[in-house]
C-alpha cells in the first residue's frame, strides 16, 4: 500500500494518482516519487490503464523536493541519488499523463507538472523554480523543460530570479493549456483523459512520442520520425476500425491492437 499516494481507477481507463503529504504540501520524498514512478509502471502495465491524471490537493500541488531530505544529503549522497531513478521512470511512461495543478507548483512540483504531457492549472495555481534562492538550482530538468516551455526571457526569470508566476500567466507563456476554477481542475483533467482514452493507444502513443520528439530533434529528423510512426499505424486494428466507423457513420470502438 502506497503512503504518500493515493490511486483510484476510473471508467474508461483513466487513473488518478493523488500526491498526498498535506503537512509538507506534497513535497517529493525519496518514497514519494519511488511511489509515484512505481504507480506509474503500474498504469504502464495494464493494457485497460490508458490515461493518467496527476494531482496533489487545493494547497500545494507539490512544493518541491524534500528540503529536510535534502539537507541531510551531501555530495556522495547527490551523486549516489535513489531518486534519480524514479525520475527516469517517470519521464519513460508513455501513456498520456495530465498534471492537474492547483496550489503551489514550485521546484520539483514545478518539475514533475512539466513531466506530464498537459497541464490544467486552476485560478490559484503558482508555478516557479526557487531553488535559486536556497543556493541550489533545478535539477529534475527544470533549465530545460520551462526554457522550451515558456521561452528564454521567461524562464531565465523564474530560475535566476526565483520570481512565480500564476495561472493566468503561465496559461499566456504557455505552460499549462487551460485555467479553471480550482475545484473543477480534477474533473477537468479527468474529463480530458476520458476523451484521450477513448482514442487509439497506439496512435496516442506513437503521437505522443513524435510531440515529445519535437523537445529534442532537429525538423527534419523530427519529421522523418513521424512519418514512420505514421506508417506503422498502417498496420494495426484500430487504424481500420477508425476508418470503418467513419464510412459507416457510427462511433469507432478501439481495442489497442
Ligand atoms: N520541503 C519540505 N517541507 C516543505 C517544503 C519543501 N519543499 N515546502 C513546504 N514545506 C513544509 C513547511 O516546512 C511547513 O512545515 P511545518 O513547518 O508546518 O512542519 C509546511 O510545509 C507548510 O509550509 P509553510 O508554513 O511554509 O506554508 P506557507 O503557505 O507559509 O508557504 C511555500 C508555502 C510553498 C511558499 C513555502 O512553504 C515554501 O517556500 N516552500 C519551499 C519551496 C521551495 O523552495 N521549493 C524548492 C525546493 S528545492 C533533483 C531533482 C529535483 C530537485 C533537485 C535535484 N535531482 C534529481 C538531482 C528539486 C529541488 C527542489 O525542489
Amino acid at each position: 500500500m502506497p503512503q504518500t499516494l493515493a490511486v483510484e481507477c476510473f471508467e474508461h481507463g483513466v487513473r488518478l494518482i493523488t500526491l498526498q503529504r498535506p503537512q509538507a504540501l506534497n513535497a517529493l520524498t525519496t518514497e514519494l516519487l519511488a511511489e509515484l514512478a512505481s504507480a506509474l509502471a503500474e498504469a504502464e502495465a495494464d493494457p485497460d490503464a490508458r490515461a493518467v491524471v496527476l494531482t496533489g490537493s487545493a494547497r500545494a500541488f507539490a512544493a518541491g523536493a524534500d528540503i529536510k531530505e535534502m539537507a541531510e544529503r551531501d555530495l556522495v549522497g547527490i551523486l549516489n541519488d535513489p531518486r534519480q531513478a524514479s525520475w527516469h521512470a517517470i519521464t519513460r511512461f508513455s501513456k498520456p499523463l495530465i498534471a492537474a495543478v492547483n496550489g503551489f507548483a514550485l521546484g520539483g512540483g514545478c518539475e514533475l507538472a512539466m513531466h506530464a504531457d498537459i497541464i490544467i492549472a486552476g485560478e490559484d495555481a503558482r508555478f516557479g523554480q526557487p531553488e535559486i534562492n536556497l543556493g541550489i538550482m533545478p535539477g529534475a530538468g527544470g533549465t530545460q523543460r520551462l526554457l522550451r516551455a515558456v521561452g528564454k526571457s521567461m524562464a531565465m526569470q523564474m530560475v535566476l530570479g526565483g520570481e512565480s508566476i500564476d495561472a493566468r500567466h503561465a496559461l499566456r507563456a504557455g505552460l499549462v493549456s487551460e485555467v479553471t476554477q480550482p475545484e473543477y481542475t480534477v474533473e477537468r483533467a479527468l474529463q480530458l483523459a476520458t476523451l484521450i482514452a477513448g482514442k487509439a493507444p497506439l496512435a496516442v502513443r506513437l503521437a505522443k512520442e513524435a510531440l515529445l520528439k519535437a523537445m529534442d530533434t532537429d525538423l527534419a529528423t523530427g519529421l522523418r520520425f513521424e512519418r514512420q510512426a505514421f506508417t506503422l499505424l498502417a498496420g494495426t486494428r484500430d487504424r481500420d476500425e477508425g476508418i470503418r466507423a467513419f464510412q459507416d457513420k457510427r462511433p469507432a470502438h478501439f481495442s489497442g491492437q
